[in-house]
């Protein structure tokens, strides 16, 4: 039997007609901070990459500052499958294990090289916990350096007793409670509200979220304490990552590797710049009087020890292979 001419050309046009298209897959992602926030930002340059990795083929879209799920839920939500991908603080699951909050133990690590040595330290374990829950841990990038927001400068320590403060994880809970102060968790959106409405009075946290908040509105002191650098993490339910085109999956994994790269040199290069902010805006930046110094070290110290006894064996292993890589 002979195929004319024609009836090839129309076989291989239904041919192409009954293969499937590229699966084409939208993800929404939510995260808990805003778009001017340097983690936002990272991550819409994420979402490009991966876009253009997959030639459009696995498109998202980024829910920022909690609009699809709120910052307590964002976990259990990917977890869950309702959202295939999201970020949170990571220390905001030390309820769960205290491994996850090994990047909030004041002075622990307060530099980036030592939160580098220490996320070295402590990722797999983090990445063991995610995946029991069917988490893929994707990457993590740390805030700047953590210091204190005052009404007015403080150099005996003593005068921080009663002193409400704005807690965002239970370390800086802690914190508070060493030194005298009163926590109440605020999200980082709602701090200028928490100030104004005078629920809180005080603060530790970055430069890039008291500029995002505009700290000069409430507050007037920088106290440039940076005591310790907490990571944002960004994970993928793992079904939804495995369901993913071999090709799609590696896009998005070389993207995610690109954002920790560049996620880390956007947060330590606006350090001084987000401080700079801060003080063109009115703030005056101090540094801590000894005192004040003496009293965050010794918090520090015991909340090192309290975590160690918290945290066990992995705990010890994972400060020892930090300690080591120093
Ligand atoms: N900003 C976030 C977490 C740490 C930081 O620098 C916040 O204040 O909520």
């Amino acid at each position: 039997m002979t195929y004319s001419f024609r009836s090839i050309a129309l076989a291989s046009a239904l041919t192409a007609l009954t293969l499937p298209a590229a699966a084409q897959t939208a993800w929404d992602m939510p995260t808990p901070y805003g778009d001017t926030v340097f983690h936002t930002m990272n991550i819409m340059e994420f979402a490009d990459d991966v876009r253009e990795a997959t030639g459009g083929q696995l498109d998202i879209t980024v829910h920022s500052a909690g609009s699809l799920f709120g910052h307590p839920e964002i976990k259990d939500a990917v977890r869950r499958g309702l959202a295939p991908i999201g970020e949170i603080l990571l220390s905001r699951l030390a309820n769960e294990n205290p491994l996850f909050e090994a990047d909030s133990i004041p002075f622990l690590a307060d530099s980036y090289a030592d939160a580098r040595a220490l996320w070295a330290a402590s990722r797999p374990a983090v990445e063991a916990l995610l995946a029991e829950q069917g988490l893929t841990l994707l990457y993590a990038v740390p805030w700047p350096g953590q210091s204190l927001y005052l009404t007015e400068e403080v150099t005996d320590p003593a005068a921080l007793q009663g002193v409400t403060f704005r807690a965002y994880n239970t370390a800086t809970e802690q914190l508070a409670n060493i030194l005298g102060m009163v926590p109440t968790q605020v999200e980082a959106g709602d701090i200028p509200t928490a100030f104004a409405t005078g629920r809180v009075a005080a603060m530790m946290t970055s430069p890039s979220t008291g500029v995002s908040s505009q700290a000069w509105d409430f507050t007037s002191v920088y106290v440039d304490v940076n005591a310790w650098l907490p990571k944002n993490v960004i994970f993928v339910n793992t079904e939804a990552l495995n369901a993913l085109p071999e090709d799609q999956r590696a896009g998005l994994l070389a993207a995610a590797a690109e954002a920790e790269a560049r996620g880390w040199a956007m947060s330590e290069a606006e350090t001084a710049t987000q401080i700079a902010t801060l003080e063109s805006n009115g703030m005056t930046v101090v540094q801590p009087s000894e005192a004040l110094s003496a009293a965050l070290a010794a918090a520090g110290a015991q909340m090192t020890e309290e975590w160690l006894a918290r945290a066990g064996d992995e705990g010890a292993a994972i400060v020892a292979a930090y300690e080591a890589a120093q």
